[in-house]
């Protein structure tokens, strides 16, 4: 499914059906593990990046060879000591299979078992948390942003979609449809970027723009994120987004959901469908993260994403922030400025 939409009205009612419970009642099953860091098995990001082969496939999520060595042994940190997959930045739940238990906190499992998308989506929120505290916004001086214990659904939910809600509950949820969304930490880091704004503002989703410009946001976290994570360039895939999901539902190669260089332009090209108009967003970004580096780049974002909400609430009051986020802090103002200019929300 191409969309990947962010239903705040949906969510409430799917969350007065569906009681999401805490593992807390199989607890008493194994003995706590006491350790607080441990290590996971876990694609980085997603065998479609890591492997360079366009050719891997579903496969109806069955182990094969070929998936099996894409998957690398990385530190799981910031755990409670419970022996779940529980943390200072995430907690796994999944209340219709066995939520992921170590004694040894060694989380070791093959895509086929649900206990990989459950490391897979702890390791990556809290990457995400890492990177945050990298560039400062450590509680200390600078505020956390999602500094919350996030909440991460991983259960047998059998659409091809996956979303993220700040109300009634702050949770993430992923899809099972095609390949399993949580398979792919672009899918992960996009649903994450939904957090973060939910954490900045209140009011991020009460425009169309501002929504356009959160599943913006979300893809350019994703590909900001991950590029942290490898050290560098992702490749030729860097401005992929969902590179290993997409091969469900695209035949074009490279796979992706959408690309941060579709080449849109505000206001020409809004059609008011959120995803759509966010590849205008997302482009200046990563525009202005290839003008500046990402750690100016970043800090000017998120700095100004702090100021969304009452009469700032366009893509052009957004970029203006930014903007002068950059100029202030590093003097970069007129390069921040090009980026948005080269989409049109800046004239
Ligand atoms: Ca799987
Ligand atoms: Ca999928
Ligand atoms: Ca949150
Ligand atoms: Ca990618
Ligand atoms: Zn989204």
């Amino acid at each position: 499914m191409p969309f990947r939409p962010t239903r705040r009205i949906l969510l409430a009612i799917l969350f007065s059906v569906v009681a999401a419970t805490a593992p807390m009642a199989v607890s008493a099953k194994a003995p706590a593990a006491g350790c607080h860091t441990g290590s996971g098995m876990v694609f980085f990001p997603n065998p479609i990046v890591s492997s360079g082969d366009e050719t891997l496939t579903d496969r109806k999520d069955s182990d094969y060879d070929l998936l099996n060595d894409e998957r690398v042994d990385k530190p799981l940190t910031a755990l409670d000591g419970s022996g779940y997959l529980r943390g200072t930045w995430a907690v796994v739940i999944n209340e219709v299979g066995d939520p992921a238990y170590s004694s040894t906190c060694t989380y070791n499992f093959t895509r086929h078992d649900d206990g990989f998308e459950q490391v897979m989506a702890y390791y990556w929120v809290t990457k995400s948390q890492d990177y945050l505290h990298a560039l400062g916004f450590d509680g200390g001086d600078w505020p956390l942003i999602n500094g919350d214990q996030q909440r991460i659904r991983i259960n047998q939910w059998g659409v091809d979609n996956s979303y993220a809600t700040d109300h009634p509950k702050d949770e993430m949820r992923f899809g099972k449809g095609g390949v399993d969304d949580a398979e792919d930490a672009e899918v992960i880091l996009h649903e994450l970027g939904h957090q973060i704004h939910f954490s900045q503002s209140a009011s991020f989703f009460d425009s169309n723009e501002g929504g356009s410009i959160s599943e913006g946001f979300g893809d350019y976290w994703a590909a900001d994120v991950v590029e942290w994570a490898l050290g560098g360039p992702g490749g030729v895939t860097s401005a992929c987004i969902m590179d290993w999901d997409a091969t469900s539902y695209t035949s074009s190669i490279p796979h992706c959901l959408r690309t941060l260089n579709a080449g849109l332009t505000y206001p020409d090209d809004l059609t008011d469908e959120v995803h759509h108009d966010g590849k205008i967003w997302s482009q200046a970004l990563w525009d202005l993260r290839t003008a500046i580096g990402p750690t100016h780049a970043d800090t000017a974002i998120l700095w100004a994403q702090f100021g969304w909400g009452g009469a700032n609430e366009t893509m052009t009051d957004l970029a203006t922030l930014i903007v002068a986020q950059a100029q202030s802090r590093y003097g970069q103002g007129a390069a921040a400025y090009a980026a948005f200019a080269a989409r049109g929300i800046l004239s």
